[in-house]
């Protein structure tokens, strides 16, 4: 049976989707649009034959045409609709982050135990990155040693209006603390936050950039460079430390070009052609998983830890101290 999906929010992100569920994914369609800005609605099912646009998701959900839904709107906003999508036992993907802290997570989380069966894939996108899988298996075989520290770059060229302090870490930093625990395997224990110097080119209440130093239950140590103001284009790098060898990820890619006395490329712009590829799996991959009843990636488990690490991560901005993160137990659901 093909996926009837409601997309919620028709921003960068939810228009996106909306693109790659009607082009590129197989046995899935978008039979709705919602935005509280109906002209945007409309705007993005154009061209898509049997959509409709409403600027509510209430309706969306209770619309009898839509079997599935894909969140996409701002965090603060997912957690009404996804108590709602459970209810009806939908399958559900939502974009990162799940909620912006652990109180509210945990209530997803605590939702869907009582429902029985795991519906929620959160939008980690980058675990379907080709680069990071192929780490992740490295630190998994143990090829090369042991994995010991992560050094991580995370650049965007600037930030949208409204983008707080707190996001740096709730938005940004969120994918770091996904991607560590999965190339790890592990649960993340602490969090610092340094504030150095910083650019004249961010917006008013953003101090930007921050260094935010992760470890995880065995010790490995991540340090992330945040930079979200940094006006040259996109950026998502990583070099790991292993005992026996080194290995880069996220470096530039594409023509390598010598012309005139110069060589050069292009910088990727933003996260929409870095992770393209990624997101186009990811939404395959749920898609595939919803028609057997299941989730084909991140759960609401991964949503609520990484809000833990998110929430600590905020205390640890204000205080400059290291603050451990603490998780409730994981329930039989997610083992
Ligand atoms: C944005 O919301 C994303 O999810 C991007 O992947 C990330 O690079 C960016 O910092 C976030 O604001």
């Amino acid at each position: 049976e093909t996926l009837r999906v409601a997309v919620i929010g028709a921003g960068r992100m939810g228009a996106d989707h909306i693109q790659r569920l009607s082009r590129r994914i197989h046995g899935a369609e978008v039979a709705a649009v919602v935005d509280v800005d109906l002209a945007r609605a409309r705007a993005a099912i154009e061209g898509i034959p049997d959509a409709v646009a409403l600027a509510d998701a209430e309706e969306a959900l209770n619309n009898g045409d839509v079997n599935a839904v894909l969140i996409a709107t701002p965090g603060f906003l997912h957690e009404d609709i996804l108590l709602r999508a459970l209810e009806q036992d939908l399958p559900i993907l939502c974009e990162k982050p799940l909620t912006p802290d652990a109180a509210s997570a945990w209530r997803i989380v605590q939702a869907e135990e009582k429902l029985g069966r795991k519906r929620i894939q959160v939008g980690f996108m980058r675990r379907y990155d080709a680069e990071y899988a192929k780490l992740g298996e490295l630190v998994q075989n143990k090829d090369m040693g042991e994995l010991l520290m992560l050094h991580c770059a995370h650049r965007n060229p600037d930030t949208p209006p409204g983008f707080t302090n707190a996001m740096l870490i709730t938005d940004s930093v969120v994918h770091e603390f996904d991607a560590i625990r999965f190339l790890t395997g592990e649960e993340i224990t602490s969090v610092q936050v340094r504030l150095g110097k910083a650019t004249k080119n961010a917006p008013q209440g953003q101090h930007d950039p921050q260094h935010v130093l992760i470890e995880t239950s065995s010790g490995v140590l991540a340090d992330v460079e945040i930079y979200v103001n940094a006006r040259f284009g996109y950026e998502v790098a990583t070099q790991a430390s292993f005992e026996d060898g080194i290995v880069n990820i996220g470096g530039d890619s594409g023509p390598y070009v010598r012309r005139a006395g110069r060589w050069g490329g292009e910088v990727t712009p933003s996260f929409i052609e870095r992770f393209g590829t990624a997101y186009d799996v990811e939404v395959q991959a749920w898609v595939d998983a919803a028609a057997r009843g299941g989730i084909g990636g991140p759960s609401a488990w991964d949503g609520y830890a990484t809000a833990a690490c998110c929430e600590a991560g905020v205390q640890a901005q204000k205080s400059g101290e290291k603050v451990n993160v603490r998780l409730n137990p994981k329930p039989d659901l997610y083992s």
